[in-house]
């Protein structure tokens, strides 16, 4: 049953229908009974594996195509009228050509399959700061995660009305194909056409296809923000919460930060974190002109490896009930689920993230060939499950937010922690963000590249108007707008070691970080900002020394000289467009070091 009379819906989905011919057309309507049928189907077909209901009750595990695991950059393209608005970091098409391109991989696709039709709303139903979406796709696989990371069904189309203000996903499976596959955004149509992939970032097409390339595009046309942010709260003794954002590339610590526990002595002090978001943050200025954030999204697409219940105990509790695994290990011992990191104790039968026998006497840390899990393998699992979901959560008009962080992964240069000078210098040390590439995306491992403000591969416009839009934001909120951080928990030793414990001991930086923020903390002005005297990063407990804390908060002269040259070099790209006054920002840089 169609679950709208608006007629812009409805002549899309028999536009697309006529385009791709599906036996039927089911709506997605929201209920569990309808959700429990299409569980028992996709059972029933191998497309999931119903795992052991008492240890993981309503829980399921997915396997896609060993040849499509992860986002797909290459494939991944901005198609505004002009090229000019792509940008340089996007791959860019012509919109008529792509549509072409796409209709012909698409058509009659989904003859012998069901049309799923997935109203979905970003935020909270009904919220100032939420938008709606509709996605079709031919997955179950789809609808399930859909199902879990946005709010479905009927009351998304009731609040929609006879509104032409919605998103069109069109998502179609096709052979899975990765020679033609494509995950494309028209920014200026509303529209979002993804083929030839299952997996993912790829095919949830609320998630970064939505709430970041058309929502980046849609908050500079509108005024409000749309980033790659988890949202966190911290709630100090006295029973107060500050929120804070950050801002780090695809698998370098979201979800665990915005999940964090406090060490022993600050939980016994009465600290806590709360969480809103562990990946997209949507920002808006409220009427007391201070930056507000909602998280669109309704559950975590997390990592899986690596998490265990100390690194991330709220999470590894997240995945316990209603939760769908992608690409990890099957413990045939008791039909649950393994990954590495886990725990110590290798499954001894049971199946690979292909479904192949795993053996685990020949495991080797340094071949990810013998692991069971893949490494970009992932867990959705619903925001309600999570043990320090924020009161705040479901409430329509966010959060104020203190403090913006930014952070990657830098084995050298970037210190523990320091704080901009000023908005402005905070986004210029956003835009030079660098950080090594994870297995988030399909490519290269642990090289070294530019992503300004964790948004390379999300940003639907031409970067620099992005970053000008950053300032313009600043000069709105004035002296009311958040003090933006730089945090990195990656810096190693000569064996290759992290030195900083990270995790859970991240709160120590949070703390100083919400200090500044009240005027509390001292900080030693150095060239690229303010660092922490070491002394006041509390190691309470911790096997650290002095010397080590001091060492990576230090700030290399030489390492930032190369540093402001690569930056200067990240900037060409940009060629006029840049703004003036992020060129500003890096003189005042390369003067301060040579200082
Ligand atoms: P996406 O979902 O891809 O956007 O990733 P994310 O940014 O949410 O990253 P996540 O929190 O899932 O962490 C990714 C990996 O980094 C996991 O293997 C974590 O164990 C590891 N990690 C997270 N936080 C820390 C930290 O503080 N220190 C160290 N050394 N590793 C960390
Ligand atoms: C990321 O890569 O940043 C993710 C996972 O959060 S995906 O949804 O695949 O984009
Ligand atoms: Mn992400």
């Amino acid at each position: 049953m169609e679950l709208t009379t608006n007629k812009s819906v409805l002549d899309w989905i028999s536009e697309k229908a006529d385009l791709v011919k599906p036996d039927k057309i089911v709506w997605i309507d929201g209920s569990e009974e309808q959700l429990d049928g299409l569980r028992k189907e996709a059972v029933e077909t191998g497309e999931m594996i119903k795992l052991n209901e008492e240890k993981l009750p309503g829980c399921y595990l997915h396997r896609t195509q060993p040849n499509d695991v992860a986002r797909v950059e290459d494939r991944t393209f901005i198609c505004s009228k002009k090229k000019e608005n792509a940008g340089p970091t996007n791959n860019w098409c012509d919109p008529d050509e792509m549509y072409k391109k796409l209709y012909d991989i698409a058509r009659d696709s989904y003859k012998g399959r069901t049309m799923y039709v997935i109203p979905f709303s970003m935020g909270p139903i009904g919220s100032p700061l939420a938008k709606i979406g509709v996605e079709i796709t031919d997955s179950i696989y789809v609808v399930l995660n859909m199902a879990i990371m946005t709010r479905v069904g009927k009351a998304v189309m009731d609040v929609l009305g006879d509104s032409n203000d919605w998103v069109r996903g069109f998502h179609a499976k096709c052979n899975v194909d990765p020679e033609n596959r494509y995950i494309c955004q028209f920014p200026e149509d509303n529209a979002i056409i993804s083929v030839n992939s299952a997996y993912g970032g790829n095919v949830l097409l609320g998630k970064k296809c939505f709430a970041l390339r058309i929502a980046s595009y849609q908050g500079w046309k509108e005024g409000w923000m749309a980033e790659h942010m988890l949202i966190l709260g911290l709630q100090n003794p006295k029973g107060e919460v500050k929120y804070v954002a950050a801002a780090f590339p695809s698998a370098c610590g979201k979800t665990n930060l915005a999940m964090l526990i406090p060490p022993k002595y600050l939980q016994e002090k009465g600290y806590k974190i709360w969480t809103v978001g562990d990946d997209i943050s949507w920002m808006r200025i409220g009427k007391d002109g201070r930056l507000y954030a909602i998280n669109p999204e309704n559950g975590f697409f997390g990592v899986a490896p690596g998490t265990n219940s100390k690194s991330n105990f709220n999470a590894l509790e997240s995945t316990k009930k209603n939760t769908i695994f992608t690409n990890v290990c099957l413990n045939l011992d008791d039909n649950t689920v393994w990954w590495e990191g886990l725990n110590k104790d290798l499954p001894t039968n049971a199946l690979d993230w292909k479904g192949n026998k795993w053996d685990a006497s020949k495991f080797n840390k340094a071949d990810k060939s013998t692991y069971a899990a893949h490494p970009n393998s992932r867990f959705t699992a619903p925001a309600e499950n999570c043990p320090c979901i924020s009161p705040e959560f479901n409430k329509g008009e966010g959060v104020p937010i203190s403090a913006i962080i930014f952070g990657g992964r830098r084995a050298k240069c970037a210190p523990l922690v320091y704080q901009s000078k000023s908005w402005e210098n905070g986004v210029f040390i956003g835009s030079a963000m660098a950080s090594e590439t994870t297995a988030a995306a399909a490519g290269a491992v642990g090289v070294v590249r530019r992503d300004p403000m964790a948004m390379l591969p999300f940003c639907g416009y031409h970067m620099a108007d992005y970053f000008q839009h950053w300032l313009d934001m600043g000069k709105k909120l004035g002296d009311k707008a958040p003090k933006i951080f730089n945090v990195n928990w990656f810096r190693t030793d000569d064996e290759g070691n992290f030195i900083w414990p990270g995790f859970g001991d991240n709160m120590r930086v949070l703390n100083w970080i919400i200090d500044r923020c009240e005027g509390k903390a001292d900080a030693t002005e150095t060239a690229i900002g303010y660092v922490p005297k070491p002394e006041d990063i509390d190691l309470t407990d911790l096997d650290m020394d002095m010397d080590t804390l001091k060492s990576i908060l230090d700030v290399d002269k030489d390492t930032w000289m190369k540093e402001a040259a690569e930056i200067e070099e990240h900037y060409k790209k940009f060629g006029d467009k840049l703004p003036q006054e992020l060129r500003n920002q890096l003189e005042t840089l390369k003067a301060n070091l040579a200082k």
